[in-house]
């Protein structure tokens, strides 16, 4: 190869070396092949030369561009992929962990209600479901509550078209409600099993009730234990066991006595305040308590409407509130907001 080629390879290369930006290589590039470039300017060498030597010349010059040209191409691509690697490290925090994709979780009213199973299935209970659509007889009258009670009151009570229902006599036609709690699983379950019966119950129930801490459509747990010799002490011993496991702490409870037919005694279950330790806060209302529902033991007329003889056989039960303990649990101001389906409320439950 003639000298003078070899000679503009070799500082082409060192040049090329210490070129770092894409601007630099262009000028690289019309410095060595441009119009006026020191290579293209050799091409003119060609002409001087004796005519024998004119062909190799050319050969070698040809050979001296191609080889210019390729490595200007390598040096562009190693320039650009730097560049990418610099953008990715300024976006890209590769340290980061990977993003996790948005993923949904059970409302926390679905989570008040498992939690509620495990730890009555722990105590030993079994779980019962009973049907929303509910006849007036397993609904009121086989819980002592007759034609003229005032839970009957249309004010309370959404009713359905009448219609034959299952559990009961072919071609018996009842008054159908939407079932005003869940005590008729109590029924249900004493007509079907004999004792020991030892079940819960959670489930929806429905009235015509609107306001911060009632509902139209709400959820409420039964509970009922029948079998020989069972008293008020296992029904406070057994509530006592559920608090502590359920939240985790040993709350006060209290008894208030109170009035359901289908229950003789009958109390209403109140659990002091978790929040304010019973000192008093809005949650409680500065009493310190917070009414979950009521109790007591099942009444002799309800076993008997269900064939168990009541002579030999007693228990207890209880229904509770399940949107209620949801509201203590989560310190929840208004009972509509679990029922509004807004996800920036829900997201705040994570499960
Ligand atoms: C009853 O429904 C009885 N069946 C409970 C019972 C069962 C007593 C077994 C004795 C033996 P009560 O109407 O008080 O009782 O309702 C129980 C709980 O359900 C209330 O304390 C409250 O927590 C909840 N509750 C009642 N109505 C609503 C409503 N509209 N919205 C939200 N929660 C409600």
């Amino acid at each position: 190869m003639s000298p003078l080629l070899a000679a503009q390879i070799q500082q082409f290369h060192a040049a090329l070396a210490s070129v770092t930006s894409e601007e630099a290589l262009y000028e690289l590039q019309v410095a060595y092949l441009g119009k006026k470039g020191s290579v293209t300017a050799l091409k003119g060498e060609m002409g001087k030369l004796p005519p024998a030597e004119r062909k190799d010349f050319g050969a070698a010059w040809n050979r001296t561009r191609d080889e210019i040209e390729a490595a200007l191409e390598r040096h562009r691509d190693v320039l650009k992929a730097r560049a990418r690697d610099l953008d990715l490290a300024r976006v890209v925090d590769l340290s980061m962990p990977p993003l996790r994709p948005p993923v949904g979780s059970l409302h926390p009213l679905t989570q008040t209600r498992r939690r509620l199973s495990e730890t009555f299935i722990r105590l030993g209970f079994d779980v019962a479901v009973g049907p929303h659509v509910e006849g007036e007889q397993f609904n009121f009258d086989d819980l002592n509550i007759g034609k003229d009670h005032p839970a009957r009151d249309m004010a309370d009570t959404f009713f359905v078209e009448p219609a034959a229902i299952r559990g009961l006599a072919p071609g018996d036609v009842q008054e159908l409600v939407l079932r005003t709690h869940t005590s008729p699983v109590q029924i249900r379950t004493m007509r079907t099993r004999k004792p020991p019966i030892r079940i819960i119950a959670p489930g929806t129930t429905f009235r015509r009730d609107d306001d911060a801490t009632h509902s139209p459509m709400f959820h409420q747990i039964e509970g009922l234990y029948i079998d020989e010799g069972v008293s008020l002490a296992d029904l406070k011993a057994t509530l006592m066991a559920f608090t502590e496991d359920f939240f985790g702490q040993r709350l006060a409870v209290r008894f208030r006595p109170s009035f359901f037919p289908f229950v003789e005694p009958g109390a209403e279950f109140d659990l002091g305040c978790p929040f304010c330790s019973g000192r008093g806060c809005n949650l409680c209302k500065h009493t310190g308590y917070i009414e979950i529902g009521g109790c007591g033991m099942v009444h002799p007329g309800v076993l008997e409407h269900c064939g168990i003889d009541s002579e030999r056989y007693t228990g207890w039960a209880f229904g509770f509130g399940i949107d209620r303990m949801t509201m203590m649990l989560h310190q929840i101001p208004h009972l509509r907001l679990m029922f509004e389906g807004d996800t920036r409320f829900l997201e705040q439950f994570p499960c």
